[in-house]
């Protein structure tokens, strides 16, 4: 591939009458700018005029993907409503073209096809996709703010039906090959072998006449329902309700994209074109917008950073992992292991514990043969991969050896000293959430092969892995752990070593004052609704309850040792546990459970809070204040210490650890909007209502004293 910026990203040859198109941008990835549409006319007309051209065909040239979409930097850059608008405009009356074309182009589609990318395909008049994982279908617009507007929002519902356009363009959701050709996205499915072959023989049959364009395919039930205007006006309803519920109102996109599509439906294609690309302008310049592209940029730079400042640090490959401890979380990790390729052995005390932990790899496997993610054939290949016994056969030729065993120094020094004896070549990497990395190294042999990796829990569901470094720790092993994390498809931010690492201590402080909420007598309901209000995916009462309400306290003791007053445990938390509660897993905890689901707030735990059985009502701005601000504080403590490379990571580490909202973009964006010296001032206050709880860090009231923000305050955020 050339590399030259300025060459032009569409090539065309005629090979027996029909027109290879190859769409190959001087970029990683083939992304639609302005730049292009230029290009694209030239190549429309030509179609259009040479007779020796009969029909087309559109490819890519880059290996795994397709067309990503919309540039994004592009789009970042734009700085008023009216010229996304514009960019919208054009980019519907390109591919108005390219549908209106008299000679059929074939899409040959293999690897991502996503926003204005499935666009593009969506105007070609048939859709032949490779059966290949890397083979993606997607609209994520809304997951950047926006909605898909180069005519998404119309062609879509038209090709799919109503309800099935509605659940790709309201979640930004990717679909699979096989589902792609159930919802009738794309015409054929191919072996990637013969993607090219396919589509230029249904284009010489689509210009003969031996096949006709399919228009559209719905069910009995779903025609019913669409295809009146009482029956889309219930979808709709519901289509409302449901963005409502999940959102609470806090992204726009949705919204704005059910109301283009309506309209569509409602006064023609073209009126809906002029919403989606009025909406497109306006969402393009709000704040959600710019956080979830912040996001994006963030979580792209993350997957290029080794981790290491040494550019010439290589990581080691991770072909074979052991795993010491067949718990929750080992077996957790275990299964996002053996997907990603690599041999598992376990090692636990019983062979109860071993069949515990392969049983619970195979539910996972299970469930995704049965959602149809994976043939039985993969799943037992898959499952093949990972094996366990009440010893350390097979760890010999590990390269990497992950210990999650119970949270006790001593047992996990005992499970370092026992590996370094057998494998003295593994990297050694501890699945702690407390006990510092440099306290488990100070036994090691090879303490420079001692790290740790921070997993959070379910293993296969949350994006982040914190990759924890203690000053022993080598850089390789550092470079290793960031590397093999990427593999298993985790957001990798490397911490240094310390109480609680990032995500767990500024959790810490968070957590403490929902307890002392509780303590002043708001009730559990109240305090969750407000920072459910505030974007959080669960309230953090209920977090606690999940969490394990014996673990909060076992690190909450940590945290107070380490960093004194201003995390000291309510004194609601402490008497809950002193009292056997435990949470979820106990059956009991801030709430009743039935059988392990959550019922209702438990009222008798008032009677442990000081303030009684009685409780009174508190404002949600106030209780997000006392909540969230010492958590944005204690995150730029940690950008103090050291413990975070940079804002971006501790940015990324609170959307993907602990669900921070993103609209906010994270902590730090949160106080860049705020402002430092606003923070700084309700700070100030709440530490005089409530003293040693809510000093300022430094860094907040330097940064407020002189004006000073995290990220430029415009254009490109990183
Ligand atoms: C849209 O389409 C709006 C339309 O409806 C309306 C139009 C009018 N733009 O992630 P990677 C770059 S909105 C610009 O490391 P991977 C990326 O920054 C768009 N750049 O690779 C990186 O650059 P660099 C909707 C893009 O293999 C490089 O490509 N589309 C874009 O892990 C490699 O990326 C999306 O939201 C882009 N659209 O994943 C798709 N995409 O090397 C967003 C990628 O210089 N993209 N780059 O740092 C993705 O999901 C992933 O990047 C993708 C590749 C799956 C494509």
């Amino acid at each position: 591939m050339s590399t030259d910026p300025m060459r032009s990203a569409l090539s065309l040859e005629v090979v027996d009458g029909i027109a290879v198109i190859t769409f190959d941008a001087p970029a990683p990835v083939n992304a639609l700018n302005s730049r292009l549409a230029g290009e694209f006319d030239a190549i429309f007309a030509q179609l259009e005029g040479d007779d020796a051209i009969r029909a087309a065909v559109l490819c890519s040239g880059k290996a795994d993907s397709w067309i990503a979409g919309a540039d994004i930097e592009e789009l970042a850059a734009i700085t008023s409503a009216a010229d996304a608008e514009n960019l919208s405009r054009s980019g519907q009356r390109m591919l108005d073209r390219l549908s209106a074309l008299h000679k059929p182009v074939v899409a040959a589609i293999h690897g991502a096809c996503l926003g204005g990318g499935l666009e593009v395909a969506l105007a070609c008049h048939w859709r032949v996709l490779s059966d290949h994982p890397k083979s993606v279908c997607a609209l994520p617009e809304v997951q950047l703010g926006l909605l898909p507007g180069a005519g998404g929002t119309q062609r879509l519902p038209r090709l799919i039906g109503l309800q099935a356009a509605l659940d790709l363009i309201l979640t930004g959701k990717t679909v699979r090959p096989r589902k792609a050709r159930t919802l009738g996205l794309v015409d054929d499915l191919v072996h990637p072998a013969i993607l090219r072959a396919v589509a230029m023989q249904r284009a010489r049959e689509l210009a003969d006449g031996r096949r006709t364009r399919v228009q559209r395919r719905s069910g009995a039930t779903e025609l019913l329902l669409e295809d009146n205007p009482v029956g889309r006006a219930v979808v709709f309803r519901q289509a409302r309700e449901q963005v409502q519920k999940k959102t609470r109102g806090a992204y726009p996109a949705p919204f704005a994209a059910i109301e283009a599509v309506a309209e569509g439906y409602a006064n023609g294609i073209a009126r809906g074109l002029d919403a989606e690309a009025r909406a497109f302008g306006r969402l393009a310049m709000t704040d959600v917008c710019r956080q979830l592209t912040f996001l994006f940029f963030a979580t792209t730079a993350l997957k290029k950073d080794s981790g290491v400042a040494n550019a010439d640090v290589v990581a080691r490959p991770v072909r074979r992992l052991g795993i010491v401890g067949g718990g929750f979380m080992g077996a957790g990790i275990a299964t996002v292991a053996v997907q990603h390729d690599t041999l598992v052995r376990i090692k636990d005390a019983s062979l109860e514990r071993i069949t515990g932990a392969l049983r619970a790899v195979r539910a996972v496997l299970e469930e995704q043969r049965r959602r149809k993610r994976r043939t039985r054939l993969e799943m037992d290949d898959t499952l093949a991969r990972v094996s366990g016994g009440t010893d350390l056969t097979g760890f010999r030729r590990a390269d990497l050896v992950i210990e999650a065993v119970f949270e006790d120094l001593a047992v996990k020094r005992g499970v370092l000293a026992e590996i370094e004896a057998v494998a003295p070549e593994a990297i050694f990497a501890s699945n702690t959430s407390t006990i510092p990395i440099a306290q488990l190294a100070e036994t090691a042999a090879r303490p420079e092969r001692v790290v740790g990796m921070h997993f959070f829990s379910p293993v296969h569901k949350m994006p982040l892995l914190e990759v924890i470094t203690a000053p022993t720790t080598s850089d390789e092993t550092v470079a290793t752990a960031v590397a093999y994390g990427k593999q298993l498809g985790k957001t990798v931010i490397v911490v240094r070593d310390g109480p609680g690492f990032y995500v767990n201590r500024m959790l810490a402080p968070y957590l403490n004052e929902a307890g002392a909420l509780l303590d002043d007598g708001a009730s559990i309901e109240a305090i969750d609704a407000a920072l459910l209000a505030y974007g959080f995916p669960v309230g953090p009462i209920t977090l606690l309850d999940e969490v394990g309400l014996d673990i909060a306290g076992k690190s909450g003791a940590i945290m107070v040792d380490a960093f004194g007053d201003r995390m000291v445990p309510s004194r609601t938390l402490q008497r809950v546990i002193e009292s056997g509660r435990t949470g979820r897993k106990g059956g009991r905890g801030f709430h009743t459970y039935d059988e392990g689901k959550r019922g209702a707030p438990d009222a008798s735990v008032y009677a442990l809070t000081p303030a009684g059985a009685s409780r009174r009502a508190f404002a949600d701005g106030d209780m997000q204040d006392r909540t969230v601000l010492p958590m944005l504080n204690e995150a730029v403590r940690c950008l103090e210490d050291g413990v975070l490379r940079s804002p971006r990571d501790g940015d990324v580490g609170a959307v993907f650890g602990i669900g921070y909202p993103p609209f906010r973009g994270g902590p730090f964006r949160t106080i860049d909007t705020l402002g430092a010296a606003e923070v700084v001032r309700r700070l100030e206050a709440l530490d005089t209502r409530f003293p040693g709880r809510f000093a300022p860090a430094a860094r907040l009231r330097d940064m407020a004293a002189r004006g000073e923000r995290f990220y430029p305050a415009s254009g490109r955020p990183l």
